[in-house]
């Protein structure tokens, strides 16, 4: 298991530090004064943002993270030290939810970016900070304020500009192999694919990432075959391509089936855009392509592209055609907002 998008975490951010009762007691100073100092701020759990990281994997070996607590203040004045962050670690396209799995709390897509989970307890004030003109000797300091602590999902959902579906063995992995660096495992039975993977396809000078997922079944949304938890890896991609297996027994059919569980999953898939493509195109007799393109067409309601990841052939055309997609959502989106902040209790 390498591969993890969703992890479990329990945080606790830092105690603050106890005020400290002193007095100052030295020889011929009679009446030294209060002198305790205040407590440490206890340490925030902080999620950032990294470079260099697909996956939540970590979260599988270490699912409890603990700031230090401050440290208590002490006689002749001394605060005590501020407890140090535990910082948690994860790749762009992270989630972080409530223990619910609905509230979110963060949404981190630029890496760099940080956003405070707990915060620690403030220290407690010595009773130094106490004295005043009618007080001059305070016998009392302040607790540190405890920390906070809950359990909280990270989910992470893979950035993309494109990914593709379609049934199992349609040559979606090699077909993301042919146009990209990845080397996904490749083989002609079904669910070879078992976590998505990512790829950067360059085209015409330019670059963009294709996302493979693990072949959709029908009844996916009801979680046979490997269900359709993956499906939320393209739920931030700007555009489908959907392989149909040209040596299948029925395009169209096959096409159905996917857009069924597409729709199942929700809007947010089903009405994203989407590149229709015959693959195999190789493996086929002219007779045979042409009938599964015409039963494609009826289907998706529009001429599919044809391709053969193993020869090459009609992929650029389909590159060039999800290049233009992803430019024109690119241009039609405005900013997008900033997303949610840090979490304010
Ligand atoms: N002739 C021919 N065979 C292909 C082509 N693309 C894929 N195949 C074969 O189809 C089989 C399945 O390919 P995969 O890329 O593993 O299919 P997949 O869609 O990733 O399948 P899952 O990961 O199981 O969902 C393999 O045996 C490939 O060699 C193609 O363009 N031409
Ligand atoms: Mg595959």
């Amino acid at each position: 298991m390498k591969f993890l998008d969703e992890a479990k975490v329990y945080i606790r951010s830092g105690d603050g530090g106890n005020g400290c009762v002193a007095f100052r007691r030295e020889k011929f100073i009679e009446f030294g004064g209060p002198n305790g100092g205040n407590g440490g701020r206890g340490g925030d759990v902080v999620v950032a943002c990294v470079d260099g990281l697909n996956t939540l994997i970590d979260y599988r070996y270490q699912q409890h993270f603990k700031a230090q607590r401050g440290a208590n203040g002490m006689g002749k004045d001394r605060s005590g030290a501020n407890g140090s962050d535990v910082v948690l670690k994860v790749p762009v396209g992270t989630q972080v939810f409530e223990d619910d799995r609905e509230t979110l709390i963060a949404d981190l897509t630029r890496v760099g970016q940080r956003v405070v989970l707990a915060r620690g307890g403030n220290g407690g004030f010595g009773n130094a900070h106490f004295k005043s003109s009618t007080n001059r000797a305070p016998r009392h300091a302040n607790p540190g304020q405890p920390g906070e602590e809950r359990w909280i999902r990270l989910r992470l959902k893979l950035i993309a500009d494109a990914g593709l579906v379609g049934l199992p063995n349609a040559g979606k992995s090699t077909f993301l192999a042919a146009v990209s660096a990845a080397r996904p495992k490749i083989a002609d039975y079904p669910f070879t694919t078992l976590h998505p993977g990512l790829g950067v396809v360059g085209i015409d000078g330019r670059e963009f990432v294709l996302a493979d997922l693990p072949g959709l079944i029908e009844g996916a949304h009801e979680g046979l075959g490997l269900g359709d938890r993956f499906l939320g890896h393209v739920e931030r991609c700007k555009i489908l391509l959907h392989l149909v297996d040209g040596t299948g027994a029925h395009a169209g059919e096959s096409y159905r089936v996917v857009r069924r569980e597409l729709e199942a999953y929700g809007v947010i898939l089903a009405d994203k855009p989407e590149i229709v493509a015959l693959s195999k195109s190789d493996a086929l007799t002219p007779e045979v392509r042409r009938k599964q393109v015409a039963r494609l067409r009826r289907a998706a309601g529009r001429p599919p592209f044809v391709v053969s990841a193993a020869t090459g052939d009609g992929v650029p055309a389909v590159l060039r055609e999800l290049l233009a997609a992803i430019d024109a959502q690119a241009s039609d989106r405005t900013e997008p907002a900033e997303p949610a902040g840090a979490w304010q209790p």
